[in-house]
């Protein structure tokens, strides 16, 4: 049977960041991190490397977040957080919850390695990465994650050539207990994959995309339509892989029946970011999206058989 959906209107009320804080307007982790915030609850540890989410924080004594957070170096993120929860089994304390919060530099490039040794230990914490697709803190250089096209402060004409790093993907080859993609445009699906995250044992991934206006150059009041757009358009999936097994989480999976999807051109065209992509890099972009849903169609169809 299906979990039960949590919403807007049964969301606690506590709220464990303060208002205020150093985000940009428009700002895709915000809004996932105090959705996020309110399904961990107050008895947790955050770990958290340099990144806009430490910026956010802000400093002692002006802090924004109400909870415990150990700030640690780049690489060591997962590797600080089996510490975190190494020191809390020495004390018997089996009911703290340890979750590692870094973005997508920190992840998918710098803090991968020691990500990979405590998946492959299957240390017991929750990983959340999220995806404004560079290094925006330092002021937007590119990221394993920075989608082809993307223009940065470190990438040549034409923007960055090389295709997107998938680090779900890396992470699930690895088979921890739960990996799920979300999305600053769906904060409650974020809400209840957190809460399904921390009621299993083991380490869970969660990747989530999160608009971020400056980076991505385009009015902070289209952040939300454009996280949006990524997900109807099929460019960014909302999924969860359990037990080895993908299944595809709404509104993706409705996805699943249209025959073609909407063009990607629209989503491109709305952000500063793109302005240098020529019709073959678009044509390329969308012959990637539409290959990686013909073979979700071919193997999700086949589970179904
Ligand atoms: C070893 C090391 N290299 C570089 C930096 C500088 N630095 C701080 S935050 C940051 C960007 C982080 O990017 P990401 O993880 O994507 O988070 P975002 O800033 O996008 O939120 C960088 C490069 C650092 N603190 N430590
Ligand atoms: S630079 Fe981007 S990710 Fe960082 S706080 Fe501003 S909107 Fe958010
Ligand atoms: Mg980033």
């Amino acid at each position: 049977m299906e979990a039960k959906k949590t919403r807007a209107v049964n969301l606690t009320e506590e709220e464990l960041v303060y208002p205020g804080n150093r985000a940009c307007a428009g700002c895709g982790l915000n809004i996932l991190y105090r959705i996020g915030l309110k399904a961990i609850g107050r008895d947790a540890i955050l770990v958290v490397p340099p990144s806009c989410l430490t910026v956010m924080q802000g400093l002692y004594p002006i802090t924004s977040t109400q909870l415990s957070v150990l700030n640690v170096t780049f690489a060591s993120t997962a590797a600080a957080a089996s510490g975190v929860r190494a020191a809390l089994r020495a004390q018997d304390n089996d009911h703290t919850k340890v979750v590692a919060w870094a973005g997508d530099g920190g992840t998918s490039d710098i803090g991968l390695q020691a990500l990979s040794g405590a998946i492959e230990r299957n240390e017991d914490f929750l990983y959340i990465c999220y995806d404004n697709e560079a290094y925006m803190n330092t002021g937007v250089q590119r990221s394993g994650t920075t989608p082809r096209g993307a223009v940065t402060a470190n990438t040549s004409i034409g923007g960055k050539r090389e295709r997107s790093k998938d680090v779900a993907s890396i992470i699930a080859a690895h088979s921890p207990a739960y990996v799920a993609s979300c999305s600053a445009a769906y904060p409650l699906d974020f809400h209840d994959k957190i809460a399904k995250a921390l009621g299993i044992k083991g380490l869970k991934y969660i990747h989530a995309h999160t608009p971020c206006p400056p980076g991505w150059q385009m009015e902070e009041k289209v952040a939300v339509s454009i996280a949006r757009m990524a997900v109807s358009n099929g460019l960014y999936v909302l999924y969860e892989i359990e037990d080895g097994r993908m299944t595809l989480s709404e509104p993706s999976a409705k996805l699943l029946k249209k025959k073609s999807l909407p063009r990607v051109e629209e989503y491109l065209q709305a952000q500063g970011r793109f302005k240098e992509l020529g019709s073959d890099d678009i044509a390329a972009i969308q012959s990637d999206i539409d290959s990686k849903w013909a073979a979700y169609r071919r193997d999700m169809a086949g589970a179904a058989a």
